[in-house]
């Protein structure tokens, strides 16, 4: 497998800074190294930048560097696109901003080679804000909405070359949405579980169900894993810390699982937050989660104090 890293420092769709380290900060915990390890061949293609843009007025005064994010998500689309055709793309975030990009441009690969598009989304929020309905007006919030063609965005994201269907979508470990986002995936087919669903039924019901409907659909996976999926104790280096979520297994058993089908083929990895890590170890468990998920077994990991 051809690992292809692409480090995206956008930091514009957050309320703070310190996410535009992130690319760096995935480099220096090894991240090229340790899947070359596990027989991958690597390409990193560098940072991506926006290109030039101006500010837009939008209606909805909250909304911030909604004219840096276009420049942003088309510059995203086209390196998503291309990469999503010469190996396996992991994405180095920056923000949740850049799955505006990243979704797009891998559905409009999948659409060109005839393959159905299935969207594994892990984070503690369902960023399906429109841009009407984003209150903090921080841009991560809405790559959800936008990817799977909602209304509103036209004029101001770019156009859409491929959607990405709702009905392929599957949300797991939720545990913070705004009442708009709640009340638009009420209305959606998006698969939606909160941490309430891993309580109650094991993460590995849940993936379960999702892999097989892949399966039938002859489908490939883009995972987009956001740090805050993860429970703060285990992943302290990002700026919405939400109690209550995904432990080390389960989050291994997640990258596990996803591994033994050989579906994945891109990885969104987001909200990075350096400035606010601890010593890197934040850093070290993602690049470890993404050991599993491309083929690191269980025995093989190596003992690491984070
Ligand atoms: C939050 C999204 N619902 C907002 N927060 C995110 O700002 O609209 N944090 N995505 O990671
Ligand atoms: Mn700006
Ligand atoms: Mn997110
Ligand atoms: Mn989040």
């Amino acid at each position: 497998e051809t690992c292809i890293l692409i480090g995206i420092p956008v930091q514009a769709g957050t309320g703070r800074l310190g996410c535009d380290m992130g690319p760096s900060a995935y480099r220096a915990a090894g991240l090229g190294e340790t899947l070359a390890d596990l027989g991958h061949r690597i390409e990193d293609r560098g940072n991506l930048a926006p290109g030039a843009h101006a500010e837009k007025p939008h209606p909805n005064p909250a909304l911030r560097h909604l004219g840096e994010i276009a420049a942003w998500t088309e510059t995203i689309e086209a390196a998503a696109y291309a990469a999503a055709g010469d190996g396996l793309p992991i994405f180095l975030g920056g923000d949740h901003s850049l799955s505006a990009g990243t979704m797009p441009g891998v559905a409009r690969r999948a659409a060109k080679t005839g393959r159905e598009l299935f969207v594994l989304w892990l984070d503690s929020h369902p960023d399906f804000h429109t841009l009407e309905t984003s209150t903090s007006g921080n841009l991560h919030g809405v790559p959800m909405a936008y990817a799977t063609g909602r209304p509103g965005f036209a004029g101001f994201l770019p156009p859409l070359a491929a959607t990405v269907k709702p009905e392929n979508v599957c949300m797991i470990g939720l545990r913070s949405v705004d009442p708009a986002e709640r009340e638009a995936l009420a209305r959606t087919p998006i698969t939606v579980h909160d941490m309430r669903a891993i309580d109650e039924n094991g993460v590995a019901v849940l993936l379960r169900a999702f892999i097989d409907k892949v399966r039938a659909a002859d489908g490939i996976i883009h995972v987009s894993l956001d740090v805050d999926f993860l429970d703060p104790d285990i992943a302290p280096g990002v700026g919405t810390t939400v109690p209550g979520g995904a432990t080390f297994r389960e989050a291994h058993l997640v990258m596990e699982m996803l591994c033994d089908t050989g579906l994945v083929r891109s990885i969104d990895l987001v909200e990075l937050n350096p400035f606010l890590d601890e010593r890197g170890r934040t850093a070290l468990l993602m690049v470890d989660l993404v050991a599993s998920l491309l083929g690191r077994r269980v025995l093989d990991r190596p003992t690491r104090s984070y």
